[in-house]
């Protein structure tokens, strides 16, 4: 097969010739090539079979110890002027950068297969949606963008309607982490991976296209790509709002997508929809409001702590047709990870009989590939190809100490000011050290595929006559008492946040204005059926005034990172709360 499309035809050859592959297989994204490649798999194992009785349609992958999570340090955005990429990317120049991964490709695939994977991210028929094609010599990939993306025939034929795409090219080489690099050329709308088959280094639709390059485009073109969640929440008067919330990789994300509200909220009929729990496009429609999709159509979510308890949603969706990377499994072959409340490990992630002493089951970033239609709180607005109207924004990292529960920023510019100026603790969902604070714009640090500096002016440059902006709010679930303990619960009963900020949006809560933002009083939290001290919930809603002056210090130090980039209003937004708390 060759497409329509002579200069995708031309590509294609030319990377065939490059990589010396054995064979070409282009994807149509059918149940029997699906089926096929399973097949492949688990005869080379590369997957394994998990129980059938419990598990139907199940796999296990188990990748090289050495890649197990995204490689900041060696992903690279090559654009011609290194400004243009700013402090926030590594950089190289593209005919450097070209030159590195020709001769890492030179004849890589000698002796495999190229997979020619046409996809589209977001709803095939929605013209938010953006297409791309991934060539790569791993079946484990295609497999996974088969679940992440719609892949296949229906992509293709809008790639040939269309002519352009963002051409994406990724081989495993030798898996060694010496040799391996992720580079974008956002100016060529193309990226090259090598040396790495885990998550976001391979699956070249999600953060490689859905976020860098997707973010350099959407500058151009007057939208947003973000790391966010889209949540519905639907009250009692059967009324939804929808919400997009941007946390750092393995910051909640996915829990707060799929949440489940507390019983009494139930009873009263609450209800939530999940439209997506990692990426997010968004762009303003005729009414002035911002309208988005999700570009995935699956989740690759953080298994370690996924339960009944906490989402039960997620265990709901991971009984049938999913993939598990890096999980231990049971006696019986069910996959086990830690915080699971049934079952106990009898092999860790790595095929090793478990020692608890050696290796927890699963490794911390553990992944789960499904379909977002499995899910049980899956709406269908997450196919419309208009998007959803989102009516608040919501920042929120890992702090254990400072941030308050939650806070609303008093208008469009001071909530950039509090996205630009977020910090989490890092995660095991990239290599290096965990749980050391650092900035983290808008959770996108790891993502944006240019200068900071610009970007926090493109985001303020959506503040113009006739929008209607989503509110914008700061969240942190994270805060620890002294004993290192999560003072909040967390998980389903953030919808208790969660009704406070719609009520906000609604005008009918109450808050409090401080110099960092308005704040409820406890009493506006509803607490019901909740056992929280009264002088926890005070604490987690306090502003720390000397806390905060010191950090606006550093925020004005990091402002400063972008020199003359950094747009003006943003740091007279900074001095003027300064200032009010001095
Ligand atoms: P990526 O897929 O890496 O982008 O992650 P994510 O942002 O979707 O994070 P996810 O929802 O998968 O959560 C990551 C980890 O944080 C899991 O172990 C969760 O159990 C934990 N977590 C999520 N929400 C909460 C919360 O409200 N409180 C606490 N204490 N932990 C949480
Ligand atoms: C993240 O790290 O934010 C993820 C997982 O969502 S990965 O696909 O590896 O980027
Ligand atoms: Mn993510």
């Amino acid at each position: 097969m060759t497409s329509k499309l002579a200069s995708l035809n031309q590509w294609v050859e030319s990377v065939a010739q490059l990589t010396q592959a054995d064979a070409v297989h282009w994807c149509d994204g059918s149940d029997a090539e699906n089926t096929g490649l399973v097949e492949r798999m688990l005869s080379n194992g590369d997957l394994l079979r998990l129980n059938e009785q419990t598990h139907p349609n199940c796999y296990l992958h188990r990748s090289s110890p050495s890649d197990v999570a995204r490689v900041e340090h060696l992903t690279f955005v090559c654009t011609q002027d290194p400004a243009d990429a700013g402090p926030n990317n590594n950089w190289m120049a593209p005919d450097e950068a070209h030159a590195a991964m020709d001769a890492l490709y030179k004849g890589c695939m000698r002796g495999r297969t190229m997979y020619v994977i046409p996809y589209c991210m977001g709803p095939i028929d929605s013209p938010l949606s953006r297409c791309g094609v991934e060539i790569t010599d791993s079946p484990y990939v295609v497999a996974n963008m088969r679940l992440m993306t719609r892949m296949g025939a229906d992509a293709l034929a809008r790639i040939e309607r269309e002519g352009a795409f963002v051409k994406g090219l990724h081989s495993i080489g030798e898996l060694d982490p010496n040799r391996r690099f992720i580079m974008h050329f956002p100016e060529e709308l193309a990226i090259q991976s090598y040396g790495s088959g885990y998550g976001g280094n391979a699956l070249l639709g999600k953060k490689c296209h859905a976020l860098r390059i997707a973010s350099y485009q959407a500058r151009q073109e007057g939208w947003l790509a973000e790391h966010m969640l889209i949540v519905g929440i639907e009250n009692p008067q059967g009324e939804t709002h929808y919400i997009a919330a941007a946390f750092p990789s393995a910051c909640g994300k996915t829990n707060l997508a799929m949440l489940i509200p507390p019983e009494g909220y139930r009873r009263d009929g609450w209800k939530v929809w999940t439209v997506g729990d990692d990426i997010c496009w968004m762009r303003p429609g005729q009414d002035g409001r911002l309208y988005a999709i999700n570009p995935e159509a699956g989740y690759f979510g953080v298994a370690p702590g996924t339960s009944e308890k906490t989402n039960a949603n997620a265990m709901a969706m991971l009984n049938r047709d999913a993939i598990f990377t890096n999980v231990g499994v049971t006696a019986d072959n069910q996959p086990w990870w830690e915080g699971m409340t049934t079952g106990e490990p009898a092999k860790d992630w790595q095929g090793r009989p478990y020692d608890k002493a050696v290796s927890p089951a699963a490794h911390p970033n553990a992944r789960f590939t499904v379909s977002a239609k499995q899910c049980p709180s899956y709406t269908d607005q997450a196919e419309a190809p208009q998007g959803v109207p989102i009516s608040a924004i919501v920042f929120g990292g890992r702090r254990a100490s400072l941030v308050p529960l939650v806070l609303e920023a008093r208008d469009w510019t001071h909530g950039v000011l509090v996205g630009a100026s977020m910090a989490s603790e890092t995660t095991a969902a990239a290599t290096g050290a965990v749980g050391v604070v650092r900035r983290d714009s808008m959770a996108m640090k790891p993502f944006a595929g240019y200068n900071f500096g610009d970007y926090f002016a493109h985001w303020l440059s959506f503040d113009k006559e006739g929008a209607k902006l989503p509110k914008i709010f700061q969240v942190n679930w994270f805060r620890k008492d002294a004993a290192g303990k999560f003072m909040w619960p967390g998980f389903g009963d953030n919808m208790r946040v969660l009704e406070w900020m719609l009520k906000r949006v609604t005008g009918q809560a109450h808050a409090i204005e401080t110099p960092v933002g308005n704040l409820p009083l406890p009493a506006d939290i509803n607490t019901d059926g909740l056992e929280l001290d009264a002088s926890t919930l005070e604490q987690l809603l306090a502003v720390d005034r000397a806390g905060w002056k010191a950090e606006m210090e550093s925020i004005a130090e990091y402002l400063d990172e972008y020199g003359d980039r950094t747009p003006s209003a943003l740091k007279a937004e900074r001095a003027k709360i300064a200032a009010q708390l001095a």
